[in-house]
């Protein structure tokens, strides 16, 4: 089989092409990143030799480019997990979460239909569903949960989901949607709460808490939600919405909290900062379906998956540093100096 991976030299593409190419040692991975700032190649270091294994940079959202790697590499799969993906990004400029979470989605699911109703995948977020109230602990998003967006990014995503949908009642365009949960654990670049917390901490910096840091959210190891794909493109129900969650629900003041404790440092790092534009309360999945449909659970309890992602930022510091000491330098002195 052979498989595209869009997005795949991000946080949550690199560790699905990791496990498709541990699991499935006859498929062919072929990954197309456009190495934003978000994308990194030494991420995929590792497999760039494997012969199952293929990387090309390209835009998704470049008609002819993608048309030509349709041609040549005849997909029998494509995920997509290639996505502009920061909430606060999204809030700074807009524009380009249109162009490559919309138009980009769409650019590859015209290639799908023009070389054979090739299967689609698109990697969602539960952030479709707008938020929860904090004190509502009983609500839950189902996958009939009414999409309710609150910023840019989350629009954006909604956008592609409803367009994935219309693909497959206008085109029948064979298509699966996941929407997920936070994740967490290794490759996750550090602008997003955790690895930004790992890395501060260890550096001895502010930790800047949005608002009062009560803000909940669900949170999966990365390699659960991996697992959850796989399940889908292989056994999931063509057309169909698969939410997919931990039942992990956490405040992010207590995740700093607890990035303090492991690491030994004073929580008198915390620093409260002016809190995000819209920000969304509470995500809470109810991840049922798949689990009756299809049999997926979360693997990794949370007390386990924070302590191997801390494990993984301090045996990999070199790819963190490398990555802080750049241009993400620019946009952090522009988002927290003077929050
Ligand atoms: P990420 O920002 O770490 O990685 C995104 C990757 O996409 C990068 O490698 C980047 O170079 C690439 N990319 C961006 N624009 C591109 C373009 N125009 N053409 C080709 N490649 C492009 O993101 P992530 O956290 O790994 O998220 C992956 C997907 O999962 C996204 O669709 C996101 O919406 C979704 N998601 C993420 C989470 C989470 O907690 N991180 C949760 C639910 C869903
Ligand atoms: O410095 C920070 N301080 C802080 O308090 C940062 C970066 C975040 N926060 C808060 C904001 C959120 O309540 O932590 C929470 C998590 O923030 P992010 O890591 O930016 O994630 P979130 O906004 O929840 O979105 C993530 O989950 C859903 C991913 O980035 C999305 O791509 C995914 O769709």
């Amino acid at each position: 089989m052979n498989v595209i991976v869009t997005g795949g030299a991000g946080f949550i593409g690199s560790n699905f092409v990791f496990h498709m190419l541990e699991k499935y040692p006859d498929y062919r991975i072929i990954c197309l990143d456009k190495l934003t700032y978000a994308g990194n190649l030494s991420t995929l270091e590792s497999v760039m030799d494997n012969p199952n294994f293929k990387f090309y940079k390209v835009d998704i959202c470049d008609v002819p480019a993608i048309d030509k790697i349709f041609a040549e590499e005849k997909p029998d799969v494509v995920v997509n997990f290639a996505a502009e993906s920061h909430v606060d990004r999204s809030i700074e400029n807009p524009q380009v979460f249109l162009e490559t979470n919309i138009i980009g989605t769409s650019v590859l699911m015209d290639a799908c239909r023009k070389y054979g109703n090739i299967r689609y995948h698109q990697v969602s977020t539960d952030e479709v569903y707008g938020d929860l109230p904090l004190d509502r602990p009983d609500l839950f998003f189902t996958e009939t949960t009414p999409l309710h967006t609150s910023s840019p990014y989350s629009s954006s995503k909604a956008s592609a989901d409803l367009l994935v949908l219309a693909y497959y009642r206008t085109y029948g365009l064979p298509v699966t949607i996941s929407r997920c949960s936070n994740n967490y654990g290794p490759y996750h670049f550090p602008e997003k709460l955790i690895p930004l917390m790992i890395a501060n901490a260890l550096n001895d910096k502010p930790l800047p808490v949005y608002g009062e840091g009560l803000n909940v959210r669900d949170w999966l190891y990365v390699k659960d939600h991996c697992k959850a794909i796989d399940l889908i493109i292989h056994k999931g129900k063509i057309g169909e919405v698969y939410n997919v969650g931990g039942h992990n629900e956490m405040r992010n003041i207590d995740i700093v909290k607890l990035i303090c404790k492991e690491l030994g440092k004073s929580e008198d790092l915390i620093t409260f900062v002016a809190d995000r534009k819209g920000h969304d309360m509470r995500y809470a999945i109810d991840p049922t379906k798949i689990h009756n449909e299809l049999g997926w659970l979360p693997e990794t309890k949370f007390e386990d998956g924070i302590k191997l992602t801390i494990d993984w930022y301090l045996n990999n510091r070199k790819w963190w540093e490398d990555i802080i000491s750049g241009e993400y330098q620019n946009y952090y002195h522009k988002m927290y100096d003077e929050r």
